[in-house]
């Protein structure tokens, strides 16, 4: 269990509520990746939900203790050291402010490439206080989860019928592909601050609510709740937490690739009062010039594309320009 230092709320007045939403949602999908049957039961859960669990998903606890510690470690640094590794655009350290266009939230975090050169170069600055063993963990801690990443996304085209099977996977393989890696640090908040929030009814928010621009992404926490999803009829539902689990997110780039059937699921993260929370997020993007259209092998007779052409760059700069929370796929939307 990771326990962090209260900080000092001297930003407080930055932060944005929500209205609080019931207990927690028991019928996320919960795959067995050895499981048989687990090819069609991803198909369902990224139609229903966009979203589920996996387990006995093959990577490595003891990889992820390890790199939870190092970040548990950075976290831990004073101030001043952390904004040295910053600003994040696009990579490095952050705190409380999300993208270029003013969002915030009750949250600190480390941005990273996932291409092996830009670990071992660019970002030293981040890895500063051990950095053999914290470029070493984020190394394979990528690299592992990335493999389970593809066996999904295989799985996914085996079910579909979609040749050749790495249709998907090939664009997180590629060395070119732009995918992210994200570690964020939502502090516990002193009871007297979040007691003043929730007086007037309401929660601290740590990461607003938004779709993952990319092909899918893979949500790996510390055992904290605070994930909430948003169903098909717009209610907020909380993830119960499982630290030894990895959630799925079906992003924007998915979902078009899909022709709408698979839906890229909005999702937020609430500040828990009592524990801080520290997740680990990998972003499957595809590489810059790859087209972001549907699998040709996927429509039906007669089916036409519900949206514009563009690729994976030309999203990526539009989604830039919005804020977290807008709907960034209906400008592509046709009609
Ligand atoms: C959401 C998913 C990833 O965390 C991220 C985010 C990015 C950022 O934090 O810089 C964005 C957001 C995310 C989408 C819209 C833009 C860009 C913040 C923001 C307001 C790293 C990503 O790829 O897109």
């Amino acid at each position: 269990m990771v326990v962090l230092s209260q900080p000092a709320l001297e930003d407080f007045s930055v932060i944005k509520t929500c209205k609080p939403t019931s207990g927690l949602f028991n019928d996320i999908p919960v795959i067995d990746l050895k499981d048989f049957k687990a090819k069609t039961r991803i198909v369902e859960a990224c139609e229903e939900f966009g979203f589920f669990k996996v387990i006995n998903h093959g990577v490595s606890m003891e990889l992820v203790a390890k790199l939870e510690s190092e970040a548990v470690q950075f976290f831990k640094l004073p101030q001043g050291d952390k904004d040295r590794a910053g600003p994040p655009n696009p990579f490095g350290y952050g705190n409380k402010r999300i993208g270029p266009n003013g969002d915030v939230g009750w949250v600190e975090y480390l941005l990273f490439g996932t291409n092996p050169e830009f670990i071992s170069q660019k970002s030293l600055s981040i890895f500063q206080q051990s950095p053999e063993g914290f470029r070493c963990a984020v190394n394979e801690y990528i690299s592992a989860v990335r493999e389970m990443m593809c066996e999904v996304l295989e799985m996914v085209t085996d079910e579909l019928k979609i040749e050749p099977r790495n249709v998907l996977s090939r664009m997180l393989r590629d060395e070119k592909s732009d995918s992210f890696f994200r570690l964020n640090h939502y502090p516990a908040i002193p009871f007297s601050e979040l007691q003043a929030v929730r007086v007037s009814g309401r929660n601290v928010v740590g990461f607003g609510e938004h779709t993952d621009p990319q092909i899918i992404s893979a949500v790996r926490s510390n055992n904290t709740t605070g994930l909430q999803i948003s169903l098909r009829d717009g209610a907020w539902v909380s993830v119960p937490p499982d630290h030894h689990s990895f959630f799925i997110n079906v992003g924007d780039s998915l979902e078009v690739m899909t022709n709408g059937r698979f839906k890229s699921v909005r999702h937020r993260v609430l500040a828990d009062s009592l524990k801080s929370r520290v997740s680990m997020v990998y972003f499957g993007g595809p590489p810059l010039g790859e087209k972001i259209t549907p699998l040709p092998s996927l429509m039906e007779e007669g089916e036409e594309s519900l949206y514009k052409e563009f690729t994976w760059c030309e999203y990526k700069n539009s989604a830039y320009k919005t804020r977290l929370g807008d709907n960034r796929l209906r400008l592509y939307e046709k009609n």
